[in-house]
C-alpha cells in the first residue's frame, strides 16, 4: 500500500563498467530488479544529446568527454519507487563527497570525483521516460512491446 512500481534508468559509467557484478548485487539487494541491459558506447554527439539539460553549465564538456570514453552498460531497474531508490544507491553525485557519507554508496566505492562517478540514474519519472526511449527505443508496430512486470520476475 502506497508503495509504486517504477521503472528507471541506469547508467554505469566507464569507470566503473568492471564492477558490474558488485553493481547487479547492490542492485538486487535494493530490491529492484534489472529487466533489460545492454553495453554500449556513446560518441560525443550521443553524450551531449543525453545530457542536454546541462548544456550551458561549466562541466558539460568534460562531462561528455568522460562519458564517451569508453563503453557503457545501460540497464531498464524496476520496483517500488525504483527512481529514488536507485540514486539513494548511487549516492551524492561528487564520489569524494560520497566518501564522507557513513553508507557505502556505488559513488563511493567506485567513482573518483565530480566527474568520474561511476554511475548515472534518472531524476524523476519523466526523466526516466525520456532516457528509457534513449537507451530503449520502442519499436511499435516491430516487435511486441515489453509487458514485464515485477511480479513476473520476483
Ligand atoms: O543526477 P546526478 O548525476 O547526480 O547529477 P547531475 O544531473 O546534476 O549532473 C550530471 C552529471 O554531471 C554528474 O553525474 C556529474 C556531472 N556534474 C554535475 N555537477 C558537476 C559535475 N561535474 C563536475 N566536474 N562538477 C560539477 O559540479
Amino acid at each position: 500500500l502506497g508503495s509504486q512500481k517504477e521503472r528507471t534508468l541506469a547508467m554505469i559509467k566507464p569507470d566503473a563498467v568492471t564492477k558490474v557484478g558488485d553493481i547487479i548485487q547492490m542492485i538486487y539487494d535494493a530490491g529492484l530488479i534489472v529487466t533489460k541491459a545492454r553495453m554500449t558506447r556513446l560518441s560525443g554527439k550521443q553524450a551531449a544529446d543525453f545530457y542536454m539539460e546541462h548544456q550551458s553549465k561549466s562541466f558539460f564538456n568534460n562531462l561528455v568527454q568522460f562519458v564517451s570514453s569508453g563503453p557503457v552498460i545501460v540497464m531498464e531497474l524496476m520496483g517500488d519507487e525504483a527512481v529514488s531508490v536507485w540514486r539513494k544507491v548511487l549516492g551524492p553525485t561528487d564520489s569524494s563527497v560520497a566518501r564522507k557519507d557513513a553508507s557505502a554508496s556505488l559513488r563511493a566505492q567506485f567513482g573518483t570525483d565530480g566527474t568520474k562517478n561511476a554511475g548515472h540514474g534518472s531524476d524523476s519519472m519523466a526523466s526516466a521516460a525520456r532516457e528509457l526511449e534513449f537507451f530503449f527505443p520502442s519499436t511499435a508496430g516491430h516487435s511486441p512491446p515489453n509487458t514485464a512486470k515485477f511480479s513476473d520476475c520476483t
